[in-house]
């Protein structure tokens, strides 16, 4: 008979992973098979995945913060509307993407202190402060650009709640591109001030959203293993050159400049040359040390301690009701 997950005979899930299952759960990735919760699948799979899930989730929820900034100083009702609705979507994202890693057996409330502790990682990105409004154009633009291209292969993902998830963030995220998109051509064709203020914000946005992708494939320590594995489907390198080989050309639309005076096309392998990037900056944004680290993880904190009695209040209601379900039975 077909054993889809392949249980070992105990029954146990923390007995010893053998070569027999390792093989087989390859063999349905290989397979395109996709995994699914209830699956068989080796620890490290597992932790992988949380840790990628959970802090994608992060992302979304943190990324809220700097765009959630300028809700109450968008220049009209439109810009208003729409970035209401972008800033509500990525927090449906996390919502989604926290739900995917509960699938996996880890907790809310586990992945949150992992959060508020620093045990766990967040996008890079999002420490980076939002001066002026061509700030939310760029991050659209730029960061969701750079979103959609990573997030696109993990529509593929080898684990079956992971890529559902995945589809219907990759279409919200394409909207947000284009709102992003549209608030750079508005100030881009507008008076001299706007044109520098959308300029200034391309030169603060470019690298970071460059250096998103995560380090050099040389440096990405779980790369191979999560290929091997199909959650990614492509290098860190390889997505970064796609996502400079689109935007380039959308900077040139603009009659604006990429701040990388090494960036430019190369004939011979029919790509944009980006120059040297400063990864001891990276690192120190991502262990802590960038300019707003602090302030979205504060924030973060306020936010859950202000909603600390919404949660013990939805408690005490769900308990209330099943001793009552219980009495009536
Ligand atoms: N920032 O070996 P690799 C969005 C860490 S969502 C911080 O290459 P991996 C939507 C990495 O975790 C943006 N840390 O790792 C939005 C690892 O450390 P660890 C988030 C980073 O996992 C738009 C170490 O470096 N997207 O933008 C970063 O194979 C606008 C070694 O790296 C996702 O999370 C970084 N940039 O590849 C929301 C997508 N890069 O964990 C609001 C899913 C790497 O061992 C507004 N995630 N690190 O302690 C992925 O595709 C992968 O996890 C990568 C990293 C590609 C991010």
């Amino acid at each position: 008979m077909y054993v889809r997950g392949l249980i070992n005979a105990s029954g146990d899930p923390n007995a010893a992973e053998t070569p027999e299952q390792l093989a087989h759960f390859q063999d349905r990735i290989d397979a395109e098979e996709k995994i699914e919760a209830r699956d068989w699948m080796p620890a490290a799979y597992r932790k992988t995945l949380i840790r990628q899930i959970s802090q994608h989730a992060h992302s979304e929820i943190i990324g809220m913060q700097p765009e959630g900034n300028w809700v109450t100083r968008a220049p009209s009702l439109r810009r208003k509307a729409s970035l209401l609705a972008k800033v509500q979507d990525e927090g449906g994202h996390g919502l989604y993407l926290y739900a995917a890693a509960e699938t996996l057996g880890i907790s809310r409330e586990e992945m949150q202190d992992q959060l508020l502790s620093g045990a766990a990682k967040y996008s890079s990105i999002f420490n980076y402060p939002t001066l002026t409004w061509a700030d939310i154009g760029a991050i659209g633009w730029l960061v969701d650009g750079a979103a959609i291209m990573n997030q696109i292969p993990l529509c593929r993902c080898s684990y079956g709640p992971y890529a559902r998830a995945m589809v219907r963030v990759c279409k919200e995220e394409s909207f947000h591109q284009r709102q992003g998109y549209e608030i750079m051509t508005t100030l881009a064709q507008g008076a001299p001030a706007q044109k520098a203020m959308a300029q200034d914000a391309l030169n603060r946005w470019w690298t970071p959203s460059v250096m998103m992708f995560g380090p050099p494939d040389s440096d990405s320590i779980h790369s191979v293993q999560s290929m091997t594995w199909k959650i990614k489907r492509f290098t860190n390198d390889a997505l970064r050159q796609r996502f400079v080989d689109a935007t380039v050309p959308q900077a040139d639309y603009l009659s604006l400049t990429v701040p990388d005076p090494d960036c430019k096309w190369n004939d011979a392998v029919q790509h944009y040359d980006i120059g040297p990037l400063d990864w001891g900056d990276f690192w120190k944004v991502v262990k802590g040390g960038g300019p707003m680290n602090r302030q979205r993880i504060a924030a973060r904190q306020k936010a859950d301690d202000d909603g600390a009695w919404v949660r013990e209040a939805a408690l005490a209601y769900a308990t209330k009701r099943s001793a009552l379900m219980e009495a009536a039975e």
